[in-house]
């Protein structure tokens, strides 16, 4: 048989393998096959029983991501499901691999599962703002038990083999021959619906104890409201009613924006790790050691990020303090997280194993990858990157962790400026997904590869920016900082400036992110380029350096993490208007929203433009992962495109006629796309 279901059947049972790669998704091609298979089971007398097994690396992931918001395609994953529930002969899963969310629906609607050692089940729908919409919220209180079937949906992790065993998903774990252990429960058993028992509920009450863990992300996220809502329906109604409830809950939240927020963010990930323009068999460079010069936060955290992968990492350092102090801080860092128990004693022991200390630049002759987290000054990085040549071996990747500075005019100090790169990682380096690869006009496909191929292996998110002062984030950043010290001066209090951005949904203000980081950073890159910010700048004249010195835009009594308004900076901030001749106003909640987050978008149409990002979504993925975007609002470009360009532009030009500043004006792009109707994600296909 043709397609992606193949059928054999020998001694009575007919086995479906499934071949859709490349992670088995229910596509139609799929559902079609798989309900071919089931009829032409059940039309065959010579034919007992059926195994439903699969090849690939997924067994099933679940229904076609791609296909949500389109015109439903029959049969549907519902026609399919019912099948299974009605067959009048015994249906087996056989999984191998992962089983989740319309795949862990498939096999719950067959008469047993068996799994291999390999398998994984789950219900991840939450995290793509929907919950499991194929009789899933009824189906796994039944095998389960209600409380546990919501926390696994609720939490949106797979169970391993054995874990899902124990929990009653499962019926077998085959450790040698799946297939064969599969085909033999199927001779042996008769059809018996997991809808119609209600033996493994368990108890109410267990269950409402397990759901008021989850009611503040119920009060935020509808869909784990909903799944609360349906599991609840498994005491109360009859199944069909139950499964009917879920599907009305299914489709309305495929319709929310924040649902079509996450699959946007789904995607966007993964396109994102598509490096653009490389030429075909491009291959990545072995690293089987590396090397990072500097050991203050940045060099330490990246160094952890080595040694966390199982790579071996030389800390290099100007001299023995320094690097006595680096190793320290990254004993300290791994310390806290035994304390915690996030990490064993051993796990930190190996992990501090795969770092060595090393002074002086000889030490990176043997490291395959070399990166540099010097002070960010021009001709210090200069100097290293010639060093650098001389000292390492050819075809060693020379990367520069610089946030803002030119990739290129470092690789002109060498003389193999194809090996040259940025690799920008953010603060935590060890915490944070995000990865800025920098490609510079010389940076040669392999070095490029190689970048990107270590950034995943570093479980990070890389995303390939080209070069401009502060690449991606920091660029689109430096619009908004530039806001924020606007609307303090024309009136805004910090924590108001801080509270619209909360509830956007960042966890953080910005000035309360600055009280973090230090006040003195920003001062220090303003006074290298010869820039004021007269808020800033006073608050750090005045000694108020952020939480650091106990205080900055917040007060922090007593080194509290959580910072109260100070009327001391409020005066201050009066008198730095004042003194700026800028009268103050009231300024509304929603003016202070569009002008932190309109300017941002306006700079990434302007870095699309430029090709320093090659899409929209890699944009988004740079604020989800550098600076902790809502993930349910999508990333700046995919907001753009929820409330509408035509709507964006208008307001930038408002905004920039209200302020008298120009750059405020729609960049061209943008006025474009918003005159032709379109969005940014449409650029895609173009
Ligand atoms: C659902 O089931 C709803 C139902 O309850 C009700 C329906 C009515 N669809 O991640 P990878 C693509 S909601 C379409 O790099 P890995 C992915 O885009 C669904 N495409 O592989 C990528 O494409 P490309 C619930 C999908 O080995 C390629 O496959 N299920 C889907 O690192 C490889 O993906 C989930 O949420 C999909 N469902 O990880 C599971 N899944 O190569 C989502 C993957 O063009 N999937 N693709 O970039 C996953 O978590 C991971 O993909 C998985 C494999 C763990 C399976």
């Amino acid at each position: 048989m043709s397609g992606p279901v193949r059928i054999e059947v020998a001694d009575g049972i007919a086995v479906a393998t499934l071949a859709n790669p490349p992670v088995n998704a229910l596509s139609a091609g799929l559902r079609a096959g798989l309900l071919d298979a089931l009829r032409q089971a059940e039309a065959d007398s010579t034919i007992r029983a059926l195994v439903i097994a699969a090849e690939g690396r997924s067994w099933i992931a679940g229904a076609d991501i791609s296909e949500f918001g389109k015109p439903p395609v029959s049969p549907t994953l519902a026609d399919v499901i019912a099948a299974l529930d009605a067959s009048p002969k015994p249906v087996v899963a056989a999984i191998h691999a992962a089983a989740l969310g319309g795949g862990l629906e498939v096999a719950m609607a067959c008469t047993a599962r068996v799994l291999g050692p390999r398998a994984s089940l789950g219900l991840p729908e939450v995290k793509l703002g929907l919950l499991p919409g194929s009789g899933g919220t009824q189906r796994a209180p039944r095998l389960m038990g209600a409380a546990a079937a919501l926390r696994l949906m609720v939490q949106g992790d797979p169970l391993d083999a054995k874990a899902a065993l124990a929990a009653g998903l499962a019926d077998a774990l085959a450790e040698d021959d799946l297939l064969a252990e599969a085909r033999a429960l199927a001779a042996r058993l008769s059809p018996a619906p997991v809808s119609v028992r209600n033996d493994r509920l368990g108890s109410r009450e267990a269950f409402e104890v397990e759901a008021a863990n989850y009611a503040k992300r119920a009060a935020e996220e509808p869909q784990v409201a909903d799944c609360i809502a349906c599991v609840r329906a498994a005491f109360e109604k009859p199944f069909v009613e139950a499964v009917a409830q879920e599907r009305a809950a299914f489709l309305r939240l495929l319709d929310d924006p924040r649902s079509k927020a996450l699959r946007h963010v789904f995607f966007a990930e993964r396109e994102s790790a598509r490096v653009p323009n490389l030429p075909a068999g491009t291959q990545p460079r072995p690293v089987a050691r590396a090397a990072v010069l500097g050991s203050g936060t940045m060099g330490a955290g990246i160094a952890m990020c080595f040694a966390n992968a199982g790579i071996p990492v030389r800390v290099i350092e100007t001299d023995e303090e320094a690097l006595a102090r680096g190793l320290t801080r990254i004993r300290g860092t791994y310390d806290s997280s035994v304390k915690r128990g996030s990490l064993t004693p051993e796990a930190r022991d190996a992990r501090m194993a795969l770092i060595e200390g090393a002074v002086g630049l000889d030490a990176v002759a043997d490291a395959d990858l070399v990166i540099e987290a010097v002070f960010e000054e021009m001709a210090l990085k200069r100097e290293v990157f010639a060093t650098l040549d001389r000292v390492t071996k050819p075809g060693t990747v020379l990367a520069s962790n610089t946030s803002y500075l030119d990739i290129d005019e470092m690789a002109r100090a060498t003389a193999r400026p194809g090996d040259v790169l940025g690799m920008h990682f953010f603060s935590p380096a060890n915490v944070m997904r995000l990865l800025e690869v920098v490609r510079g006009a010389a940076t040669s496909p392999e070095a490029l590869a190689t970048a990107v191929e270590i950034g995943k292996r570093l479980k990070k998110t890389p995303v390939v920016v080209g070069v401009c002062y502060g690449f991606v984030g920091n660029r689109m950043l430096a619009r908004r900082t530039a806001q924020v010290e606007r609307l303090l001066l024309e009136g805004a209090t910090p924590d108001q400036v801080d509270a619209a951005l909360v509830a956007f949904g960042f966890r953080m203000g910005p000035c309360a992110m600055s009280d973090l980081a230090g006040l003195d950073i920003g001062w220090r890159i303003r006074r290298a380029s010869g820039k004021r910010a007269p808020v800033a700048d006073a608050l750090v004249e005045a000694g108020r350096l952020g939480q650091k010195t106990q205080k900055g835009f917040y007060l922090y009594p007593e080194g509290a993490r959580a910072g109260v308004v100070d009327p001391e900076v409020t005066a201050l901030i009066e008198q730095v208007s004042a003194a700026e001749g800028v009268a103050r106003r009231v300024i509304g909640a929603e003016e202070i929203l569009d002008r932190l987050v309109l300017p941002m978008v306006n700079e990434g149409a302007r870095i699309l433009e430029e090709g320093i990002a090659a899409r929209p979504g890699d944009i988004d993925v740079v604020w989800l992962h550098g600076y902790n975007w809502p993930a349910w609002r999508g990333g700046p470009m995919h907001h753009a495109d929820a409330l509408g360009l035509v709507r964006i532009a208008a307001r930038l030009t408002a905004l920039a006629q209200q302020t008298g500043d120009d750059s405020l004006l729609p960049a061209p792009l943008l006025a474009r796309l918003a005159a032709e109707g379109r969005g940014f994600a449409s650029l895609k296909a173009t």
